[in-house]
């Protein structure tokens, strides 16, 4: 196992397996390797480099510039380049939500089976202030009254489609924190990821940067500590994010819930 992509003073989970075609070389469909697996469990994500060349990023980057120009696709004038339900706006996009690479690699953690809670692409304009704050998407997704959407492996799939570090706005998580439940949070009239945690001070003394390359995932637990901030940048970053669940809940958000992979014996 060998880190890549990581600042030295940190203990990032990026892990590659050493498996050759995998890390720098042509993409693959794979499982997670038992170190990445320990990892997600123990910090509550892992960033896996390799998955999609940069070509078939170019292309889903090319079909979101398109559709982004398509009216009522935009999320709105706070919201910039974002685009909720977006595996349901074109064959592409749904194709990339629904892609076997990305269910290999979660198919050991997400299961039961496998569905789709929520879609979206969340772009970052150009020396954009948009900070998002620090959220759990779990405290968008569970609701305490309704057990269908009470999951016990739900995560988010995090694929940038440009390389991404401080300057752009790179995704910044606390490790551990998937295990501490969901903590209380005050909703914000600015920036986006709006349910911010109460103690994002002391969020922000333990955080770590994921800089991560385009064609790299980060799959994170719905439970852990995560944000962004702005894009310093004349370039755009964009990323587009698939929450999966496990398929024997009854639903996701509205719908967009897919069961993918229904669970073995499921009729
Ligand atoms: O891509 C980002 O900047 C983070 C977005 C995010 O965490 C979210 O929308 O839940």
């Amino acid at each position: 196992m060998s880190a890549v992509s990581v600042p030295s003073s940190s203990s990032v989970s990026v892990v590659s397996s050493g498996t050759p075609g995998v890390t720098g070389g042509s993409p693959i469909r794979r499982r997670l390797q038992p170190e990445e697996r320990v990892a997600y469990e123990r910090e509550g994500y892992v960033a896996i480099p390799g998955v999609f060349p940069a070509e078939e990023l170019a292309a889903l980057d090319a079909e979101l510039d398109r559709l982004i120009t398509a009216p009522g696709v935009e999320a709105g004038p706070r919201r910039q380049g974002w685009i909720y339900d977006v595996a349901r706006k074109s064959v592409i996009t749904k194709h990339f939500a629904e892609d076997e690479r990305l269910l290999a690699l979660i198919e050991e953690v997400v299961k039961p089976g496998i569905a789709i809670h929520s879609t979206k692409l969340v772009t970052k304009l150009p020396h954009s202030q948009d900070v998002c704050h620090w959220h759990q998407d779990e405290s968008y997704y569970r609701k305490d009254e309704d057990a269908a959407t009470h999951s016990r492996a739900r995560m988010s799939v995090w694929v940038p489609l440009q390389d991404t570090d401080e300057r752009n706005g790179c995704l910044w998580v606390v490790p551990g924190s998937h295990r501490w439940g969901i903590d209380d949070w005050t909703w914000q009239d600015w920036g986006t990821c709006q349910k911010r945690i109460n103690r994002y001070e002391w969020a922000e003394e333990h955080a770590i940067p994921l800089p991560v390359n385009a064609g790299s995932v980060v799959l994170f637990s719905a439970w852990t500590w995560h944000h962004s901030r702005n894009n310093h940048t004349d370039r755009t970053r964009r990323a587009f994010i698939v929450s999966y669940q496990e398929a024997t809940l009854t639903k996701g958000a509205g719908e967009q819930w897919r069961i993918l992979r229904p669970a073995p014996g499921a009729v």
